[in-house]
């Protein structure tokens, strides 16, 4: 058995873990990251595209943002459809911030060859892993790999090991408590070599379902259809994808989105969750490992870096001086900005989507908060506001 020290031992190389063991570096703290996966899975895996103002702040902070600087798209607005026509919600205008398309993928890319420029430890295929004694001074992180045992002593441990993962297991019996809701619909979602036919974001609201006009890149578009949660994705063949997109994104002054080849398809369910606290002894969990958000935000990502911004900077106190307050409040501080983005979340979820056997009363309610958002700008900014990402407290 081969035995290694840190002060940090990290679970789950996701934009998460990756950004905290980068800003713990910034902060000289060492840590080790472990990895489930290859390399080439967690650097190809798509999945988010929307940066929040705040984050993109956070990543040129740290020194990360050279390339999201040169290649991400700055949005500077997003269009809501409803009947046909597309309306401009104006985030500059409202907020003065915008928000940078640029995918996961790419930021988990930056993040690992910065993180190995650095001389970081990043473990990757690491096999099965069982976390110790985290009630105690010294937990510990076991890794079994083929029958190998290694054992990891750390100070601490940071669960960034996403929904599935094992870290949220491992806190005690009866000390979490799990709030959830789940959706009656999910989306299925397609990666499209086209150029852009449109400069924005287009959510759109229709009476056969949701559809949103996203993109990746000025050569990659990113196209989602609300669908049932247990959709059988082979019955979707292209022709029927791209037949239900035109019905559903057409708009009245004749934009339609671009058709090209499909490079990927992908059903992804709608969930809100969060496991309160973020915190058991010296275990501590961030990102999707303690909540999920419905798409519709594009809030995922972003709070899970505002989860390891906090975490870094207590770590940092800690370290650097003793002061275990920021630790102690870790939890609370991050619920705040997760309930207020699980909120935001809901409420842009409940506005766009199509809900089967719904009362006809609540789909005109539905209709008239939509109608009531593209038309006041009071409306407008709240959208915009949540959209762009609120302030991070110590930023
Ligand atoms: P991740 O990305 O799931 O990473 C967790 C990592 O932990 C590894 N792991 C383990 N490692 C070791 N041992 C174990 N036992 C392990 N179990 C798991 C996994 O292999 C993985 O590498 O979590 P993290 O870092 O918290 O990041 C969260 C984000 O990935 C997620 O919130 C976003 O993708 C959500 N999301 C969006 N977020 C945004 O901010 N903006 C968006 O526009 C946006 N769009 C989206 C999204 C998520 C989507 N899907 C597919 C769920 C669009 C979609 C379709
Ligand atoms: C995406 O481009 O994948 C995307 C954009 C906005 C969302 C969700 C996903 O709200």
């Amino acid at each position: 058995m081969a035995r290694y020290d840190t002060q940090v031992g990290i679970v789950g190389a996701g934009p998460a873990g990756l950004m905290l063991s980068h800003l713990l570096h910034l902060n000289g703290v060492h840590s080790i990251v472990l990895e489930v996966k290859t390399r080439t899975y967690c650097e190809e895996r798509v999945r988010a595209g929307v940066l929040e103002h705040t984050s993109v702040q956070m990543l040129r902070e740290a020194g990360v943002a050279e390339r999201l600087d040169r290649e991400g798209l700055r949005h500077e607005g997003i269009e809501i459809g409803l009947n046909g026509v597309r309306h401009r919600i104006p985030f500059v205008e409202l907020t003065g911030k915008c928000v940078t398309v640029y995918g996961q993928q790419e930021i988990v890319k930056d993040l690992i060859s910065k993180r190995l420029a650095d001389g970081g430890d990043l473990r990757f295929e690491c096999g099965d892993l069982a976390l110790e004694g985290i009630a105690t001074e010294k937990p510990r992180i076991r890794v079994n790999k083929d029958g190998d045992m290694d054992e990891i002593s750390c100070e601490y441990i940071a669960g960034c090991d996403g929904f599935h993962g094992i870290s949220r297991g491992a806190f005690p019996e009866g000390t979490l408590k799990i709030y959830e809701r789940t959706y009656p619909f999910a989306w299925l979602g397609i990666l499209v070599e086209a150029p852009p036919s449109q400069e924005e974001l287009v959510y759109m609201h229709h009476e056969r379902g949701f559809a949103l006009y996203s993109m990746r890149s000025p050569n990659i578009t990113r196209l989602y259809l609300q669908c049932t949660p247990d959709e059988d994705i082979a019955k979707w063949t292209d022709d029927r994808i791209w037949s239900e997109l035109h019905n559903r994104l057409s708009c009245a002054d004749g934009w339609r989105p671009t058709e090209g080849r499909i490079v990927q398809k992908g059903v992804t369910g709608m969930r809100s969750f969060v496991a309160e606290p973020l915190q058991t002894g010296r275990l501590f969990l961030a990102g999707d490992a303690a909540h999920i958000v419905p798409p519709t935000g594009a809030k995922g990502m972003n709070l899970a870096f505002a989860d390891v911004f906090y975490l870094s900077e207590a770590m940092g106190a800690f370290y650097r001086n003793g002061d275990t307050e920021r630790l102690e409040s870790y939890s609370a501080t991050c619920l705040r900005r997760i309930w207020k983005a699980q909120r935001f979340s809901w409420w842009m979820t409940s506005l766009l989507h199509r809900f089967e056997n719904e009362p006809a009363f609540d789909r005109k309610r539905q209709l008239a908060e939509l109608e009531y958002v593209v038309t006041s700008k009071a409306a407008a900014t709240s959208l915009a506001e949540n959209y762009v990402g609120l302030p991070l407290d110590g930023m």
